[in-house]
């Protein structure tokens, strides 16, 4: 009797770092200057090095963006910091197929998990390690870093789900994280 091969994993999530290797694993970055407008003080933003990294994101997408048949993941680094008194955050969306879901899983650091219906109404979950997070269907999502070091999380989607960034770009989210008197708040937005 022949031996059945047994081969390795194509991709390998390094669980102390959230770190993704392997075949078909791309990555890419955001900085200051690619979020104009995302954060509430953009003077204090434009005042700040536009080739600031706020966050890389690694992924493994087993299947191409839009097409069903496998679950996908990333890693994303956020890095500590702040615009103003608002704390360093990834741009946030909803997702084109909007009964699609999300999981997020947090390797290290600390952060909040902002959340937002589709009635507009927004909560937040505190992301520490090991936390693990469902992003509901129809719910757009960002990641603030409230700590000190990177925080670095996980996230789980199908791959037929697509990204729509639209109306965040144009009308955010209605809470935002802000130090206020020393420590995070989820502070609603007055809308014009
Ligand atoms: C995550 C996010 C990642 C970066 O992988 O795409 O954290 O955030 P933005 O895409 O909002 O800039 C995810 O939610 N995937 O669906
Ligand atoms: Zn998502």
């Amino acid at each position: 009797m022949s031996a059945a091969k047994i081969s390795s994993a194509p991709v390998i999530l390094d669980p102390q770092t959230g770190v993704l290797r392997g075949t078909g694993v791309t990555e890419s970055a955001k900085t200051l200057r690619q979020l104009a407008g995302y954060f509430r003080d953009e003077t204090a933003r434009a005042a700040m090095n536009p080739e600031t990294i706020l966050y890389r994101v690694q992924s493994y997408e087993p299947q191409p963006e839009g097409v069903e048949g496998a679950i996908c993941c990333a890693t994303t680094f956020l890095m500590p910091g702040k615009v103003g008194d608002e704390y360093f955050m990834t741009r946030g969306h909803y997702h084109a197929a909007q009964d699609k879901p999300e999981m997020e899983v947090t390797v290290s650091g600390e952060g909040i998990l902002i959340l937002m219906d589709q009635n507009r109404q927004t909560r937040a979950e505190i992301m520490r390690p090991g936390s693990v997070h469902t992003v509901p269907p129809r719910t757009a999502h960002r990641v603030a870093n409230t700590g000190t070091q990177p925080l670095v999380f996980v996230s789980y989607w199908p791959s037929e789900t697509g990204h729509d960034y639209g109306e965040i770009v144009s009308r955010g989210f209605s809470g935002r994280v802000r130090e206020i008197n020393g420590a995070p708040s989820l502070v609603p937005v007055e809308e014009a």
